[in-house]
């Protein structure tokens, strides 16, 4: 079994690359990567060397490339990570999300088609659905919950997720989506919500929390989502959609003051700043259909979770300093340095 793992230097592409070499030890992993901001080949440092793992720099957009690699690898499925992945990046700069995203993905939608492949999953997300209001607990993303997304990053992902589903309808190609939650764990980039708060608390630098932190976010631990998509490759139904999440909806406010504590840092360090720009209240999955169709229920409490994810920037700021002291340093200047206070 060889599998096409595409954004595999990334956060939770890697990590189901650990995952996958763990779990199947006899299948071929082979990732392609175009090595963007948010792509590190350092990551995978621990299996390049595998003789059952390949890494290979392209870009999905890349059609020739694409096919010639398909052509040599001859996959029989392809897991679909690579994105631009980041909501602010996508509201100062929304171009290259489409590229990436839907031109990209219709690249590999293709070649699944040329070649055959058996299966092709797309990673998507619950953004696609935009938000549910605060005041309405009862009310979560179903499979059936109407496209409603807010920012040009998610419209590009809804828009991917569109095609995957024509392709399927038009052509019969065998494909699922999975849509879940937001994920956490070691390697997540530090741009996003949980490694930027524990990076600047350990620098001792602000903690930027947009409005008033009231938005909620329902977390799951990156290796429950590895495992979600391995079920859903092996035994989803071609066609299908399956959400992902573990019910644990959490403000942000109290994610930045867990971290604080468990760091041992003063709350005074928090900084109330100018929102993001349709800035989404509250996502919420109803996992149900993937309890009950694939068994998948998640292993690990936020809890411990968190303390997990705390513990590995701890061990691994080689891995974190060297980013933040790059070319991060101009992006976090550019969203973070004249931004006013909420
Ligand atoms: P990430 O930004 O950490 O990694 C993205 C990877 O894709 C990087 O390695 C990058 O180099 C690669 N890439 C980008 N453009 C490429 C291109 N044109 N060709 C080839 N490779 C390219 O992202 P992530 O957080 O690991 O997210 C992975 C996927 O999961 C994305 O599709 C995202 O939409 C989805 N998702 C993420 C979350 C989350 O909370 N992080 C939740 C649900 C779904
Ligand atoms: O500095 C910050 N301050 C802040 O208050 C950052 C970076 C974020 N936030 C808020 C915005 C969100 O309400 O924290 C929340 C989480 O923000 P992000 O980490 O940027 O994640 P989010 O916008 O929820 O999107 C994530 O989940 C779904 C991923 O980045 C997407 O790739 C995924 O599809």
């Amino acid at each position: 079994m060889t599998i096409i793992v595409t954004g595999g230097a990334g956060f939770i592409g890697s990590n189901f690359i650990f995952y996958m070499l763990k779990a199947h030890p006899d299948y071929r992993i082979v990732c392609l990567d175009k090595l963007t901001y948010a792509g590190n080949l350092s990551t995978l440092s621990g299996v390049m060397e595998q003789k059952n793992f390949r890494f290979v720099k392209l870009d999905i957009c890349d059609r020739e490339g694409v096919f010639g690699l398909f052509r040599e690898e001859k996959p029989d499925i392809v897991v679909n990570f690579a994105a631009e992945s980041h909501v602010d990046r996508s509201i100062d700069d929304p171009g290259v999300f489409l590229q990436t995203n839907v031109i990209g993905t219709s690249v590999l939608l293709d070649a699944c088609r040329a070649f055959g492949t058996g299966r092709f999953h797309q990673v998507s997300t619950d953004e696609v659905y935009g938000d549910l209001p605060l005041d309405r607990p009862d009310l979560f993303f179903t499979e059936q919950t109407p496209i409603h997304a807010s920012s040009p990053y998610s419209a590009s992902k809804a828009s991917a997720d569109l095609l995957v589903m024509a392709y399927h309808r038009t052509y019969g190609l065998p494909a699922t989506i999975s849509r879940c939650s937001n994920t956490y764990g070691p390697y997540h980039f530090p741009e996003k919500l949980i490694p930027l708060m524990i990076a600047n608390c350990l620098n001792d630098r602000p903690l930027p929390v947009y409005g008033q932190g009231l938005n909620v976010r329902d977390w799951l631990y990156v290796e429950d989502h590895c495992r979600a998509i391995d079920l859903i490759i092996h035994k989803g139904r071609a066609g299908e959609v399956y959400n992902v999440g573990g019910h644990n909806e959490m403000r942000n406010i109290d994610i930045v003051k867990l971290i604080c504590r468990e760091l041992g840092k003063p709350e005074s360090l928090i900084t109330y700043v100018t929102d993001r720009k349709g800035h989404d209240m509250r996502y919420a999955i109803d996992p149900t259909k993937i309890h009950d169709e694939l068994g998948w229920l998640p292993v690990t409490k936020f809890a411990d979770g968190i303390k997990k994810t705390i513990r590995w920037y701890l061990d691994n700021r080689d891995w974190w300093q060297d980013i933040i002291s790059g070319e991060y340093t101009k992006y976090y200047e550019k969203m973070y340095g004249n931004r006013g206070k909420a």
